[in-house]
């Protein structure tokens, strides 16, 4: 119903509408802009550079061949040392060294002069408080003890019990005694057979009367009494003692 009427209002519109573009192209082509008519203009010169933008992602890794390997950088600084290592096998045993020679003759004077010391220390030992016969020094020692521990004290001074084998001897023991005195005279091994600390006869004796009489529990060592007669004791008993060295 509302289409009929306005069909020709449409057409009328299309036709004014032609028209008026046709009056405007012709008005055109006599009034139109200065700028407008002249024709166009060369292309002016590239800008400046913008702005460097943002940075892009990295890229896939291309496809072309691969350079050659450059040379060698700089050595690097060194390292911290390593712990330790392990103990290394034992290594083969050595040529023999060869011996040689050391220069004794300062040690050996040194010791001839300690020697010579050493002798004038004794002769005077033995002057003022021993006694020397022959090639014998006696030496008392002012304590009482008992045997075995008298035995001890002479072998710590490279000496031994005294045993005189003369009468010279004895009186020489006597002389530097007070009291009952140990003899380096025994019969542990064989009872009344005495004989000295190495089982060799005696080549003296000088026994108190009615002795050796192993009296009591059993006498086994020997004394020299102040008189200078010998008379047999325990070995547990404590005496004084002498000991002999070599002159
Ligand atoms: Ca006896
Ligand atoms: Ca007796």
């Amino acid at each position: 119903m509302f289409l009929l009427p306005s069909l020709p209002l449409l057409l009328l519109s299309v036709i004014a509408a032609s028209y008026s573009e046709a009056i405007t192209h012709e008005d055109s082509a006599n009034n139109c802009p200065t700028i407008a008519c002249y024709s166009p203009g060369m292309n002016g010169f590239p800008g400046k550079d913008g702005r460097d933008g943002s940075k892009g992602e990295k890229g896939e890794p291309g496809e072309g061949l691969r350079g050659l390997q450059g040379p060698p950088g700089k050595m690097g600084p060194p390292g911290n040392p390593g712990p330790p290592g392990l103990p290394g096998k034992t290594g083969q045993k050595g040529d023999p060294g060869e011996i040689r020679e050391c220069d004794t003759s300062v040690a050996d004077s040194e010791r001839g002069a300690l020697r010579a010391e050493l002798e004038k220390i004794k002769k005077w030992l033995f002057f003022s408080l021993g006694k020397k016969v022959g090639k014998k020094f006696f030496l008392n020692n002012h304590r009482k003890m008992s045997f075995s521990e008298v035995e001890a004290l002479c072998a710590q001074f490279q000496a031994s019990v005294a045993i005189p084998n003369n009468a010279k001897e004895n009186s020489a023991i006597q002389s530097l005694i007070n009291d009952n005195t140990f003899l380096g005279i025994t019969d542990k091994a064989t009872e009344g057979h005495f004989v000295d600390l190495k089982g060799r006869e005696l080549s003296y004796q000088n026994w108190n009367e009615h002795e050796p009489n192993d009296a009591g529990d059993g006498e086994d060592c020997t004394v020299i009494m102040p008189n200078g007669k010998w008379n047999d004791v325990p070995c547990s008993s404590s005496y004084f003692a002498v000991c002999e060295f070599s002159a």
